[in-house]
């Protein structure tokens, strides 16, 4: 651990200060770190969708919740490299791969996604994925074909994880980000609010994320999107300002990383979002979906974007 790692006792602090101060102090970090003006854009492609044997309690792709989601095989190549060309002439920056898997077994599946990262990269965006659990030997193919970032969320704090996940466990999440950090690609890892997590629940996932040496590149804060089937379809809703808080808390607690609003958006207000971003968020994924739920498609990102004088990084000045 950093010497600067931040104790759960301060990062509570942080997160139950008054929220004006807070934004104000993030905004200020923001701005010394970051070109306040630009908003890193990420398209997400769910390449295999649904019949997850992980039992993620939010999620609508486990085969432990009955969601009605209808399960897809592997994408092949040609159709992932159509939606990765559509998502650059859209403006998007970054190109990320999803798959349902509990983790990445070699064989021929394994074979097609490292094609996929392959052309992507060939593409000239930025290449992510998020498969589920990776040993070394797989991190390191993964970056000889170009993968520069990979996804795995801690979700929640260390407490609360057994509540949300039963079929993994808190270490072997950490276990792959060490793995993906050891073969020299960039860390993508983050987590969701409205799991039913305590405060405290809250500040341990912060802690947890800033302890990291380095810190994570990327930093994904999603607010729960309720599925009906999934035993969290009826949690109670985050309020705006508790989301506001987990960002600008992450951005002080970590100056140089990308903080993403993620899922959720289309829940809420321009007017959050606009906190947000000043608050320090600085990435989003655009698009009409993201893995199988909704997105605010490019029409009202434009808006929203256009409106706050903010500027897609992968669009020409
Ligand atoms: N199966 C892989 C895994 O879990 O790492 C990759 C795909 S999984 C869908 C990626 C992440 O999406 C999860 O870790 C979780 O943080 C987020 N996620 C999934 N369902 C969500 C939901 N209903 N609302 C908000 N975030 C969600
Ligand atoms: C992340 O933190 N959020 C994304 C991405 N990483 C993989 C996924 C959000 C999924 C939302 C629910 C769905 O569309 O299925
Ligand atoms: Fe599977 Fe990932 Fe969904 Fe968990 S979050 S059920 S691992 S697809």
């Amino acid at each position: 651990m950093p010497a600067t790692a931040p104790s759960i006792t301060e990062v509570s602090a942080l997160l139950e200060r008054p929220l004006l101060d807070l934004v104000f102090e993030a905004a200020g970090v923001h701005r010394a770190h970051h070109d306040p003006s630009k908003v890193q854009c990420a398209r997400l492609l769910s390449i295999k969708t649904g019949g997850c044997p992980e039992d993620c309690g939010y999620c609508s792709q486990s085969a432990h919740h009955s969601t009605g989601l209808v399960k897809e095989k592997l994408l092949g190549l040609d159709e992932v490299l159509t939606e990765a060309r559509q998502a650059k002439s859209d403006g998007a920056d970054r190109f990320c791969m999803g798959a349902a898997w509990r983790e990445v077994k070699d064989g021929p599946e394994f074979e097609r996604v490292l094609d996929m990262v392959r052309a992507v990269k060939a593409e000239g965006l930025e290449t992510c994925a998020t498969l589920g659990m990776l040993d070394p030997a797989q991190a390191e193919r993964l970056r000889d074909a170009g993968l520069d970032y990979y996804n795995h969320n801690l979700d929640t704090g260390r407490s609360h994880y057994d509540d949300v996940v039963s079929t993994r466990e808190y270490d072997e999440r950490l276990n792959t980000l060490a793995n993906v950090r050891q073969a020299g690609m960039s860390v993508c890892t983050g987590g969701i609010l409205g799991l039913g997590e305590s405060h405290t629940a809250r500040a341990e996932l912060l802690a947890e994320l800033a302890s990291m040496e380095p810190h994570p590149e990327s930093v994904p804060i999603n607010t729960l999107v309720p599925i009906e089937g999934t035993p969290m379809a009826d949690n109670q809703k985050v309020a705006w300002d508790e989301l506001v808080r987990m960002v600008a808390a992450a951005r002080i607690l970590m100056p140089t990383s990308f903080v993403r609003l993620s899922a959720g958006r289309t829940e809420l207000s321009h007017e959050a979002q606009a906190m947000c971003f000043l608050a320090g968020a600085n990435s989003i994924f655009v698009g009409d979906e993201l893995l199988t739920t909704p997105n605010p498609g490019p029409s009202g990102d434009a808006q929203l974007l256009g409106m706050l004088g903010l500027q897609a990084m992968g669009e020409r000045a």
